[in-house]
């Protein structure tokens, strides 16, 4: 996300708190520091002047300060990643946060001003396409979108309308019910593939015959507008705009998204087929 976005910046707050490796870090305790810049479109709270439509900086920092007394981490790592998906997931009007902790009593055998570790976190817009051909193939899905709901690193989970649509690809087998699923995640595409294979394997989703019958499979299509490529995950999907079982329900939720390498909308794309 550029730095030209809307945020509040709350500097040098200052908290007793309980994270190290050392024992004694444990225990006795020491002052950090955080800087924060938290992101919101504030056009709303600006024209309105209304607290309720702003995001509380004074909230905030109770928040932080409860927050990162409450746990005990080794690594300012783990503490920073810790706090950051937690004011994100509490405070709804926030898409992305920027945190610097800083460690400046940090008892190594240095003279040093400060230590700290930065990391900037955000929610990321996803486009799933789900589809069933096996058993009751609605139960299936709908448990999948519950499955989503329930996961405190998702938010905002929409589904399309069901469709009933004919195989596509080489194997010939029972019609399939597919759907697409808007959510925002705080999770990387990699973990996120990974959640989606647990919601398929709670589904008793075997994998027998590529492209073959499934209780349930969920597949990303779009996550912002990310180009990907590792070895088990490719984004966008690669066969997305040849499928009307993908496009159909796809433009419900997102008639105007663009393909990020193609530059088509769904709209055109479901069009060309
Ligand atoms: N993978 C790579 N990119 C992605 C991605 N963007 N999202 C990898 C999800 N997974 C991705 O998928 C194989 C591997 O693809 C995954 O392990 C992941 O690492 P799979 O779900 O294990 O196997 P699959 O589904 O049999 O293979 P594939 O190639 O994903 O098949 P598709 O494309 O899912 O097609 N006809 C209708 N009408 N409706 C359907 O839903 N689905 C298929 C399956 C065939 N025909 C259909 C339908
Ligand atoms: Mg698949």
């Amino acid at each position: 996300m550029e730095h030209n976005r809307d945020f509040i910046r709350i500097t040098g707050l200052k908290i007793k708190a309980y994270h190290g490796v050392l024992e004694d870090e444990k225990s006795s305790g020491q002052d950090f520091y955080i800087n924060a810049e938290l992101y919101y479109d504030m056009k709303g709270a600006a024209a309105g002047d209304l607290l309720e439509d702003a995001v509380n900086y004074a909230e905030v920092c109770s928040f932080i300060e409860d927050t990162f007394i409450q746990t005990r981490y080794d690594l300012i790592e783990a503490a920073a990643e810790h706090l950051c998906r937690m004011l994100l997931r509490k405070f709804r009007r926030l898409d992305a946060v920027y945190l610097e902790l800083c460690k400046p009593h940090a008892p190594i055998p240095a003279s040093f001003k400060n230590i700290s570790v930065n990391i900037y976190r955000e929610w990321h817009r996803v486009y799933l396409s789900v589809g069933s051909n096996i058993g009751d193939r609605r139960a299936y899905i709908n448990g999948a979108a519950e499955a989503l709901i329930k996961n405190s690193d998702m938010r905002d989970v929409r589904i399309s309308s069901l469709i009933e649509t004919r195989p596509y690809g080489p194997v010939e087998q029972e019609d399939f019910l597919n759907g697409c699923i808007e959510l925002s995640t705080l999770l990387d595409p990699e973990t996120l593939l990974d959640v989606l294979h647990e919601i398929e394997a709670a589904a008793g989703r075997t994998r027998d015959i590529r492209w073959g019958p499934r209780t349930l499979d969920l597949d990303i299509i779009y996550y912002d507008k990310l180009i990907y490529e590792s070895d088990r995950l490719i984004i966008p999907h690669v066969d997305m705009q040849n499928r009307s079982f993908v496009l159909e329900p796809l433009e419900q939720l997102a008639p105007g998204f663009r393909h990020p390498i193609l530059g088509l909308t769904t709209e055109q794309m479901r069009k060309m087929i």
